[in-house]
C-alpha cells in the first residue's frame, strides 16, 4: 500500500493538492475537514459535537477523530493506498495511525510538508471567504486555526522527521508548479 500524509498550516492548499495526487496516483482521498463538514451539514450527532469547535477554528477531540479513522479504514479495504489530507493533527492521532497501520501491516511512506507564509495564507483564506461561504474563513478565526497549528499541529513536523518520512515542498506558485515538484519527489 502507498499511503500519503498532505501536512501544512490551514489554507496551504492540503486539499487543492490532494485531490490531484490521488487521481495521479489512484488513492482513496480522505479529507478529515470534508467529513466533518459533511457531519455538520447532516446534523448527525458527530456533527453536533463537532459544529461550535470548527466554527472557532479549534480542533475536533482526537478521539471523535479516531473513529473517523477506523471507520474509514474498515470500509475501504481494496484501496491501492490513502492520502490522509489534514489528518493526523495531533501527536495523539498521529500515534492512533501508527497503530492502526501496523495493525493492518502497511505504512506511511511519505508525509509532504507545505511551506507558505502566515500572510499568504490568510489572504488566500479570505480570498476563498468571497467565493465560498465557510464560517471559519474570517479573520479572527484564520489566525486562531493558525495558533493552533502552531501549538498542536507543528510538532508533528519533528515527529516525522524522526521517522524519516518528511518531504517539504515549497507550497507558494502556481497550483500546478506546486504539484509537479510534489510528484518529481514521489517518483524519486
Ligand atoms: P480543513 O478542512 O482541513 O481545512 P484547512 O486546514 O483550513 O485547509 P483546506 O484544505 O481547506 O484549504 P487548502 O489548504 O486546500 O479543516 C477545517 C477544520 O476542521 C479545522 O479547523 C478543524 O476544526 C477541523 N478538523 C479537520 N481535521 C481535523 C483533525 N484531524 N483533528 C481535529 N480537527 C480537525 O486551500 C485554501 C485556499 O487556498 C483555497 O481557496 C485554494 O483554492 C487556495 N489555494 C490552494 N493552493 C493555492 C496556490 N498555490 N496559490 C494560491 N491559492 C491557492
Amino acid at each position: 500500500m502507498f499511503n500519503l500524509i498532505l501536512f501544512g498550516p490551514p489554507g496551504s492548499g492540503k486539499g487543492t493538492q490532494s485531490v490531484k495526487i490521488a487521481e495521479k496516483y489512484q488513492l482513496k482521498h480522505v479529507s478529515t475537514g470534508d467529513i466533518l463538514r459533511a457531519e455538520v451539514k447532516n446534523e448527525t450527532e458527530l456533527g453536533i459535537k463537532a459544529r461550535d469547535i470548527m466554527e472557532r477554528g479549534e480542533l475536533v477531540p482526537d478521539e471523535l477523530l479516531i473513529q473517523i479513522l477506523h471507520s474509514v479504514m474498515e470500509n475501504n479495504k481494496d484501496v491501492k493506498g490513502f492520502i490522509f489530507d489534514g489528518f493526523p493533527r495531533t501527536i495523539v492521532q498521529a500515534g492512533a495511525l501508527d497503530k492502526l497501520m501496523t495493525k493492518l501491516n502497511v505504512g506511511i511512506s511519505n508525509v509532504i510538508s507545505l511551506d507558505v507564509a502566515d500572510e499568504e495564507v490568510i489572504a488566500r483564506l479570505l480570498k476563498r471567504a468571497e467565493i465560498e461561504s465557510r464560517k471559519d474563513d474570517n479573520k479572527e478565526t484564520i489566525n486562531n486555526r493558525l495558533s493552533v497549528y502552531k501549538n498542536q499541529t507543528s510538532p508533528l513536523l519533528d515527529y516525522y522527521t524522526k521517522q524519516d518520512k518528511l518531504i517539504k515542498i515549497v507550497g507558494v506558485g502556481s497550483i500546478d508548479d506546486i504539484f509537479n515538484s510534489i510528484c518529481e519527489k514521489l517518483d524519486k
